[in-house]
């Protein structure tokens, strides 16, 4: 039985911060529309879709920042996107700012669910690397403060058996870490969605900046290859409330090839007919990990956070 998945990445545009949820999700609603006239069984969206990528602002006031979190999920102004899925027959991945109460304490999460052709969720995740920084800092001439407004997920990286194989999420800064797609491939993912919302310009090192798109491909199409996985990586792109996202949304192959790619920065959708049992090329043969890996000789990796230099060597 053939596993092709056709697999849609839903690039958007910009989010303007008075865009009202409503407006914001009907647009999505047109791309899924979009991804299924093309015959996309499963729809990718970015990261945070559903609002302006806030936490460029410094905010003190908590009403005010939770306007920007969800309490449920479907919510109102979301469950027409669920009912949209379900009469297309099309599942989707969504990412959002998730907030919860557990215990009478409440949790701050930038959280991804995975929903099926349904309608029903079928996986959750929360995002593991919080990149930027907690406290305001006026020199930049922007904030990344997903330190400030996020704790760190508490689901690790798990996999979900859906669309007819082993499916993958993370969020944006997780895809620079080598950890993140190592965990999933070594529960046998064969695909794993990814939404962004990354600045051209990076206030800590702006040397860097002509860099941003090829080091999105680069860590990408590295993750893919070297777990032998599927992946589709989705901006929210273009300039939103004065900040030039990235775009490059893209569809990459288990060999580490970019196989569809968007064009603009503008809402846009790309799709590609993803063969899931291509992943035994890698996966039985250069990245075989029950033969070639030697997990003895990583234990530095789980047991240590930061560098571990070695000892100064001793003069005789
Ligand atoms: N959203 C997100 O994680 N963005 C970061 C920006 C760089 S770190 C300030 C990223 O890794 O793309």
């Amino acid at each position: 039985m053939s596993r092709i998945l056709m697999v849609a990445a839903a690039q958007m545009g910009p989010v303007a911060r008075d865009e009202p949820r409503s407006s914001t999700v009907a647009r999505m609603i047109g791309l899924m529309r979009q991804a299924k006239e093309k015959g996309a069984q499963l729809v990718v969206f970015p990261e945070l879709a559903l609002t302006t990528f806030f936490p460029r602002w410094y905010m003190e006031d908590a009403a005010e920042i939770d306007a920007f979190f969800e309490t449920e999920m479907p919510g109102p102004e979301s469950r027409v996107l669920f009912e949209a899925a379900a009469q297309l027959g099309v599942g989707f991945y969504l990412g959002y700012a998730e907030l919860v109460e557990v215990d009478g304490r409440r949790h701050h999460f930038n959280t991804s669910i995975l929903v099926d052709a349904t309608g029903a969720i079928v996986g959750k995740y929360r995002k593991v690397h919080l990149p930027g920084h907690a406290e305001n800092e006026p020199w930049r001439p922007f904030q990344h403060l997903e330190k400030r407004y996020f704790e760190p997920g508490d689901l690790g990286f798990p996999v979900f058996e859906a669309f007819g194989g082993t499916m993958g999420m993370c969020i944006c800064n997780d895809r620079r870490w080598p950890e993140t797609f190592r965990v999933m491939g070594l529960q046998g993912v064969e695909m794993v969605m990814l939404g962004y919302n990354t600045p051209v310009h990076y206030p800590p090192a702006p040397e860097h900046d002509h860099l941003q798109d090829f080091h999105n491909h680069l860590v990408m199409q590295a993750g893919a290859y070297q777990n032998g996985t599927w992946m589709v990586g989705v901006a929210k792109a273009g300039h939103e409330e004065g900040c030039d996202l990235i775009g490059g949304t893209c569809i990459i192959a288990p060999t580490g090839e970019i196989v569809a790619q968007a064009e603009t920065l503008a809402d846009e959708v790309i799709v590609h007919d993803c063969d899931l049992d291509r992943c035994k090329e890698i996966q039985e043969n250069i990245f075989n990990f029950g033969l070639h890996r030697q997990p003895e000789h990583y234990t530095l990796i789980t047991g240590t956070k930061g560098v571990m230099r070695p000892p100064p060597r001793q003069e005789d």
